[in-house]
């Protein structure tokens, strides 16, 4: 029940990081001296100190002696490689704290375990696991970019009762079918992204700006598909006012905030799109449209949250939502009034 206090204490921490850590994980750490919290710290920003180093400034120094009689509770397996940072494996071995309780293990391939065999070799009591579900899902982004080398995939989208997301149009605006207050939520998940991804048709129909307008955060990188070149530059992806990636078959003399990468179309396209965000270190894909390429990445098993919005409005025609096949868990929300399904996948979902 203690080990489980702390252990909440570590993921509260940790969560103040949410932004500013990726491409590193979100992290809290507590340390415990007979039943009082003597030191907290958690992962600030990505490059600077992890969640022991700041946990163990914290403590004062009328408490440093008492270090060598501590619990150092930490949602994440203690780091044992030199990064941009030392490992915080050989720190509290240094401090000589005697007791480690560990939420999960670290998937990067420098720790994996590596951790908390230091930790183990050197002598300490090491117990791995509390909570372990709930510091998965705290830095699961992290984990599936490390585990599965492609970034975390959210799908969204929003749909009419009678499940279109647009009229079939040519031409015009798309139907607004969200509301200004949930248009919040949905520019707090691109906030949260690290990259946003839309198709040909979507960027030339819809002419969106994909940027972080009624929420506070950094703008994601933009990615569009655009096969053989044909988006007029006179649309907002183009604007240079955010970075943009055109995934395309033709070579293009590359641009300030604009770069054009080539893929080979002739080849399913989503693994080699998966590839190039593992290798250009984006996290965290967020997909917005359309229903062709939402439909792609259900196909492919290629997703690892959705949220639809659900709209009261009756459309009675139109271009008709994605459709979710197999095996998933779906929870109801209800944000502001508007009903969100939430999906999740099996677990064996590639
Ligand atoms: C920890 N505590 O608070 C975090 C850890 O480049 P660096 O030095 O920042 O190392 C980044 C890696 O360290 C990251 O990929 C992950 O494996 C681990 N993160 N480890 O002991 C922390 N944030
Ligand atoms: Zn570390």
């Amino acid at each position: 029940m203690e080990e489980r206090k702390y252990m909440q204490r570590c993921i509260q921490l940790a969560r103040n990081g949410l932004c500013n850590t990726p491409p590193n994980p979100m992290v809290g750490a507590v340390i415990v001296h007979n039943g009082r919290i003597i030191g907290e710290g958690y992962h600030v920003r990505c490059g600077e100190a992890h969640a022991e180093v700041n946990a163990i400034r914290s403590v004062s120094e009328q408490d440093k002696p008492l270090l060598k009689e501590s619990t150092i509770y930490v949602s994440l397996e203690p780091c044992s490689h030199q990064g941009k940072t030392p490992p915080c494996a050989d720190l509290i071995i240094k401090k000589q704290i005697p007791r480690i309780v560990i939420g999960c293990r670290d998937p990067f391939s420098e720790v994996a375990g590596r951790g908390i065999q230091k930790l183990k070799d050197a002598g300490r009591e090491v117990i791995v696991g509390v909570m372990e579900n709930e510091c998965q899902q705290l830095i699961r982004h992290f984990i599936t970019f490390n585990t599965k080398q492609r970034p975390y995939i959210t799908l969204k989208w929003a749909e009419s009762a009678d499940g279109f997301i647009d009229l079939i149009r040519t031409a015009g605006t798309p139907v607004i079918l969200s509301s200004p207050l949930t248009a919040m939520l949905a520019h707090k998940r691109r906030a949260e992204s690290a990259a946003i991804l839309v198709g040909t048709r979507t960027a030339l129909l819809d002419n969106p700006s994909l940027t972080v307008r009624n929420w506070y955060g950094e703008n994601p990188v933009r990615i569009v598909l655009d096969r053989s070149l044909t988006l007029p530059p006179s649309l907002h992806l183009f604007d240079e006012k955010v970075s943009t990636i055109v995934c395309t078959a033709q070579q293009h003399p590359q641009k300030h905030f604009i770069s054009y990468s080539i893929f080979d179309y002739k080849k399913p396209l989503l693994p080699q799109l998966m590839t190039y965000l593992y290798q250009q270190k984006k996290q965290t894909l967020l997909v917005e449209g359309g229903t062709q390429l939402l439909q792609s990445f259900l196909d492919s098993g290629l997703w690892d949250e959705i949220y639809i919005e659900k709209s009261s409005m009756q459309l009675g025609s139109g271009v008709k939502a994605p459709q979710i096949s197999g095996e998933s868990t779906c929870l109801i929300e209800k944000h502001f009034g508007v009903h969100f399904c939430h999906y999740t996948p099996p677990k064996n979902v590639k």
